[in-house]
C-alpha cells in the first residue's frame, strides 16, 4: 500500500491517531510529522517520523514524494481560543497548510483528511439539531478558517477529483494528551483536577451546552469515513458527528457519582464563553450515520468511568 502521513502528530488527536493506524496498517506504512521534533526517549526505530512545517511547500512535496504517501491526515491548526488570540497566525496556519495540502494532494494524487468543526458554525445557525446543510457564518477566525477549508476540499474534489473527506468534530476528551487553546478543554482539564484536586475552576457557565466525544470514538470516526466506499457517500466532506451533548455542571455531577467529594466552581472566561455560545448545542449527525454507518460508542455514563479510570492510572505517582 501507499502510505499514510499524518500532520500535526504531537497534538491531542495525533498522539492518538499514530498509534491506532500504526496498528491497523503495519507501522512500515505510516509517517508521523510535526514542527517539533519527538521529545528525547520517545524515538522508535521502526516508526517513520518527519519534523515538518506544512506551510512549507518544499517540505511537504519532499516528504509526500520520498514515502510515496497515498492518504494524509492533516491535523495541524490552531484551535478556537488561540486562533481568536492569534487571527493572523491562525489564518496562515490553518489556511495556508491545507491549501498546500490539497495542492500536493492533487499532483501526487493522495487521499485527504481534513478535521473541521462545531466551530464551523455561528450565531446564525440553528443551535439545536444543527444540519448538516445549514447556514454557516462563524464569528471566530477558527471559524473563518474551518468553513474555508471545508469549502476548499469540496472544491479540491469536485474540480480535481481529490478524495478530500472530513468531520466536524465536537469538543474531544482524551487522557493520552493534553488538547491546547481549544473551547471545548474544559472538558478535558475538569478530569486532571478531579483527580488531582477534587475541584475544578471552569471557565465556562455551568450550563453551556456543547457537543463531547471521547477519543476513542473520534479515532475510530476518521477511520471510517477514510474507509467508506466513495459511491455511498453523498457529503464526503464535513460531516457533523457527535457523541454526547453536555454541560460543565452535568459533567461534572457525572464525576461527583464516582467522586462525591469533588466541586466545581465558575470563573468565565468572557473570550472563550463568546465563542461557545455562538457554536451548536447539539448537532444532527444523521447524514454521517445513513452515508457511513457511524454510531459511536461512548456517552457521558461509559465516557467518565473510562477517563477516570485511564487518567488515574496515568497520573499515579511512580513508586
Ligand atoms: C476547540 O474548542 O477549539 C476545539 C473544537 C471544538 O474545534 N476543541
Amino acid at each position: 500500500m501507499r502510505k499514510i502521513l499524518v500532520t500535526g502528530a504531537l497534538g491531542q488527536i495525533g498522539q492518538e491517531l499514530v498509534p491506532a493506524l500504526r496498528d491497523r496498517y503495519g507501522a512500515a506504512n505510516i509517517v508521523a510529522s510535526d514542527i517539533r521534533s519527538l521529545p528525547a526517549g520517545e524515538e522508535n526505530a521502526d516508526d517513520m517520523f518527519e519534523v515538518l512545517d506544512c506551510t512549507k511547500a518544499q517540505q511537504v512535496e519532499d516528504v509526500v514524494d520520498r514515502h510515496d504517501i497515498g492518504c494524509v491526515y492533516h491535523l495541524a491548526a490552531l484551535l478556537s481560543a488561540t486562533a481568536e488570540d492569534k487571527p493572523q497566525a491562525a489564518w496562515r496556519l490553518n489556511m495556508d497548510s491545507l491549501y498546500l495540502m490539497l495542492e500536493v494532494a492533487r499532483q501526487f494524487d493522495c487521499a485527504l483528511f481534513f478535521p473541521s468543526s462545531i466551530g464551523a458554525f455561528g450565531p446564525t445557525t440553528p443551535r439545536n439539531e444543527t444540519p448538516q446543510d445549514t447556514i454557516q457564518r462563524p464569528t471566530t477566525m477558527y471559524g473563518v478558517t474551518k468553513v474555508a477549508g471545508e469549502l476548499l476540499c469540496d472544491y479540491y474534489a469536485k474540480r480535481f477529483g481529490v478524495d478530500a473527506r472530513g468531520l466536524r468534530f465536537p469538543g474531544l476528551i482524551s487522557y493520552v494528551a493534553p488538547p491546547g487553546g481549544g473551547t471545548t478543554d474544559y472538558s478535558v482539564e475538569i478530569f486532571y483536577q478531579a483527580i488531582r484536586d477534587r475541584r475544578y475552576t471552569c471557565p465556562l457557565k455551568p450550563d453551556t451546552r456543547l457537543d463531547m466525544m471521547y477519543m476513542p470514538d473520534a479515532i475510530r470516526a476518521m477511520i471510517e469515513l477514510m474507509e467508506a466506499d466513495p459511491s455511498d457517500l453523498t457529503h464526503r466532506n464535513a460531516f457533523n458527528v457527535t457523541a454526547m451533548n453536555v454541560t460543565p455542571e452535568e459533567l461534572a455531577t457525572e464525576i461527583c457519582k464516582h467522586m462525591p467529594d469533588f466541586v466545581i466552581d465558575y470563573d468565565i472566561d468572557p473570550v472563550r464563553q463568546a465563542i461557545a455560545d455562538s457554536w451548536p448545542r447539539a448537532m444532527d449527525d444523521s447524514a454521517a450515520r445513513s452515508e457511513w454507518h457511524w454510531a459511536p460508542r461512548y456517552d457521558l455514563s461509559a465516557m467518565t468511568s473510562d477517563m477516570l479510570e485511564k487518567l488515574s492510572a496515568k497520573l499515579k505517582p511512580a513508586k
